[in-house]
């Protein structure tokens, strides 16, 4: 099957919050890939529009490879026609992908759209790692209008929730058929989310989170070596 961009644009295009902001990120990391390059393509909307600058600089002739982070991506890289490798056949040579919440200590919350294993695992094989956003973006104090999406086990719900309130959360919400306000109710492999609002994030959040039995990962990134693309 021809996969068809328009289709995918049309699919993927639908409104897009800060659209003009974004597409100037978007630009601005599209012209960094050189040919040989091997990048981590983020997910979200963001990414989607960095892809679709890069997809047309792939047509003018630059040869890269991508390492997708989300089933989406993949079909997006088919429909560019820009050849994709899996973390397990290659490492990044630099990624990119979005955030919901960046704060001055380069702290982020993202992968709200369930594929924040991928993105973890692309930022940690990269030895470069592009955040895009757009300023809104930027908060003064992380979990300031995101929950953390923790994606765990099934059968460890009720014990992830448990440990996730004793951990200070404010609120844990699992994502459930029909209530999910925003995002997939399973990750990209097939597990649950728990959105846990954390009004207080400290430097050790992170691996206490990951460290409750259950857990597979969080969309909490504290410490990751990163550089901001802003508009
Ligand atoms: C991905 O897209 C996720 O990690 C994050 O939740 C989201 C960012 O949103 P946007 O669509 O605004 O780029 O990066």
């Amino acid at each position: 099957m021809d996969w068809n961009k328009d289709l995918y644009e049309t699919e993927w295009g639908q409104e897009i919050k800060n659209y003009d902001e974004k597409l100037a990120v978007a630009k601005k990391l599209a012209a960094l890939a050189k040919d040989g390059d091997i990048i981590g393509f983020g997910s979200g909307s963001t990414s989607y529009l960095a892809i679709l600058e890069l997809g047309k600089r792939v047509k003018n002739g630059l040869k890269i490879i991508a390492i997708p982070t989300s089933h989406e991506v993949s079909l997006l890289c088919a429909a560019l026609k820009i050849p994709t490798l899996s973390t397990n056949a290659a490492k990044p040579d630099w990624c990119f992908d979005g955030a919901d919440e960046v704060d001055s200590n380069s702290w982020i919350i993202k992968g709200r759209g369930g594929a924040m294993f991928n993105e973890k695992l692309t930022m940690s094989l990269s030895k470069k790692v592009y955040i895009l956003v757009d300023n809104s973006k930027i908060v003064k104090k992380l979990g300031t209008n995101f929950p953390i999406p923790v994606e765990c086990v099934r059968a460890s719900l009720l014990h992830v929730k448990e440990n996730l309130l004793k951990l200070g959360a404010e609120s844990v919400a699992v994502r459930l058929a029909g209530k999910a306000k925003d995002g997939p109710i399973i990750t990209e492999h097939g597990n649950i989310i728990i959105d846990a609002k954390f009004n207080k994030i400290g430097k050790t959040l992170e691996k206490e989170i990951k460290s409750i039995t259950g857990v597979i990962e969080s969309g909490l990134f504290i410490g990751y070596n990163i550089e901001l693309i802003k508009a």
